[in-house]
């Protein structure tokens, strides 16, 4: 499996603005945010993407959303509204092959998105 840079913000060898971890997971900001609020949540546990997440990841993935809405409220966004997004392949737009969760608030968001 692949270093990537999330992996190494998950070992402590990259610097990020985090905002929560714990055992299994780790939620921070963005470097290039896409709305006022852009918080990424991502496993400790390496996945490339959401298509090798097997049934064993069930209750990780479940935590993820769990922490995705801790931070919201801790961000002030969960009344107003926020957007989770996972972007799954290039063709999504993944660039990093570490498995996130985007959270983004803090703006009106359109639906469908472009
Ligand atoms: P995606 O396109 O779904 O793979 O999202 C990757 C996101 O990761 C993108 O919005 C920018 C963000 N990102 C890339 N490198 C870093 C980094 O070194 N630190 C932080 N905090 N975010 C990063």
């Amino acid at each position: 499996m692949a270093e990537t840079i999330f992996s190494k913000i998950a070992a402590g060898e990259v610097a990020a603005d985090i905002l929560y971890e714990d055992e299994r997971a780790i939620a921070f900001r963005d470097v290039n945010p896409q709305a006022p609020v852009h918080l990424l949540v991502i496993p400790r546990k390496a996945i490339p993407t959401l298509n090798q997440v097997t049934p064993d990841d069930a209750s990780l993935i479940g935590h993820l959303f769990l922490v995705a809405a801790k931070v919201a409220a801790q961000e002030g966004i969960a009344e107003t509204g926020y957007r989770t997004v996972v972007n799954c392949n290039a063709g999504a737009g993944q660039t990093v092959y570490h498995l996130h969760l985007h959270v983004l608030g803090g703006r009106p968001m359109q639906w469908p998105p472009g």
